[in-house]
């Protein structure tokens, strides 16, 4: 029997607040169902989604922003550009939490710079990839992430090798890394609700098949493919620091992670030898499964206590933002010092 009492989370919003505008994307587009997951995680975790500020580039992908979350704030930056702009929101409100959604287009063709920089600053952000191998918006030419050898729809055969955007944020210092497949529900939750517990820059590659311009045969990115070729690392759970649940495990087969805030990770590994905390064997992993043709999946690496970007910088803890200006403005009196020091 109902009792009519309403469904809310632990911060008592209904599920209802969570989600955003009526999808414009492809029925079946990958991108929808990793939205999906978005709402669903911050839902879960109690986030308030007017602390929330969403970021993306241009394409499919960083559509999708405006179908999650509606009453968060918002920027839809130049095509491959979200980096600077996440960069400048953190700065000026440190109080965000930032999440931001780019393609594999936006990061690996003409976004690559910014992408460089920011895995190698800890930023306090989640940027995800949608990677479908393809630009999806501009009709399916092959992207920076499309394998070696795989074709279009056309025949046309990608002679080019992929960049592997996983295996390039662990070079580059990124302190969480993940793959994922927008037709794991499970697994991409469990990494999204970790992600909203890490501290700094959150680098989620979710595997997301175009169906319109990238689900034929011969391609490596299309649903059949990644199904077929998910190698998942580990089985992942995980418990948010105001849940208090225990979790029995046998000693060996899985590892414990905790994350900054007091969350716990249960990793029960599918490999024995797998230490997602140890970079080279996150890199040399990465480069062993694709050799394979496969993908592998799961939390890649981590290391969850390094300083973020805001802390580093020595920022105060007020958001710049809402300084009054005779906060941050320097008075006339220290650019006169400064001016007599030139002389
Ligand atoms: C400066 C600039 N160059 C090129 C374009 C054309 N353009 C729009 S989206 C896109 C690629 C999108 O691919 P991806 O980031 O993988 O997103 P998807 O559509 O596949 O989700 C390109 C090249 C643009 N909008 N702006
Ligand atoms: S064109 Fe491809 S990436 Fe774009 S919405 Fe359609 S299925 Fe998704
Ligand atoms: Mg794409």
């Amino acid at each position: 029997m109902s009792t009519g009492a309403t469904k809310v989370n632990r911060i008592g919003l209904e599920p209802q607040i969570y989600k955003g505008g009526k999808t414009t994307l492809c029925a079946g587009c990958g991108h929808n169902a990793i939205s999906e997951r978005i709402i669903d995680a911050f839902y879960e975790m109690g986030v308030d989604p007017r602390q929330v500020i969403k970021l993306s580039g241009i394409g499919c992908s960083s559509k999708s922003p405006a179908y999650f979350l509606g009453g968060s704030h918002g920027f839809n930056a130049v095509h491959g550009r979200m980096p600077s702009v996440g960069t400048g929101a953190m700065l000026a409100n440190g109080k965000l939490i930032a999440i931001g959604i780019s393609g594999d287009g936006d990061t690996g063709a003409i976004g690559i710079g910014q992408f460089v920089h920011l895995m190698r600053r800890n930023l306090p952000i989640i940027y995800i990839i949608e990677d479908n191998g393809c630009y999806g918006l501009t009709k399916g030419q092959f992207s920076p992430t499309a394998d070696l050898g795989s074709k279009l729809k056309n025949g046309v055969v990608n002679d080019l090798p992929p960049i592997d955007t996983c295996a390039l944020a662990i070079e580059l210092g990124a302190t969480f890394v993940a793959r994922s497949f927008s037709g794991d529900k499970k697994q991409l939750l469990s990494l999204l609700k970790a992600a909203l517990s890490h501290r700094g820059t959150v680098m989620l590659d979710v595997l997301s098949p175009c169906v319109t311009f990238n689900d034929h045969e011969g391609s490596t990115k299309s649903y059949s493919y990644v199904k077929d070729h998910d190698e998942p690392l580990e089985e992942i759970s995980f418990v948010p620091y105001f849940e208090n649940i225990s979790v029995d495990y046998e000693p060996g087969s899985t590892q414990e992670v905790k994350m900054h805030d007091g969350s716990k990770l249960f990793l029960k590994k599918l490999d024995e030898a797998y230490d997602p905390t140890d970079r080279i064997t996150a890199l040399r992993t990465l480069h062993e499964v694709a050799r394979r043709g496969e993908f592998a999946t799961g939390l890649i690496y981590i290391e969850p206590d390094r300083e973020d970007f805001l802390e580093l910088l020595n920022l105060v803890d007020e958001p710049l933002a809402s300084l009054p200006l005779e906060r941050i403005r320097p008075p006339k009196s220290a650019l006169d010092e400064i001016m007599s020091s030139l002389r």
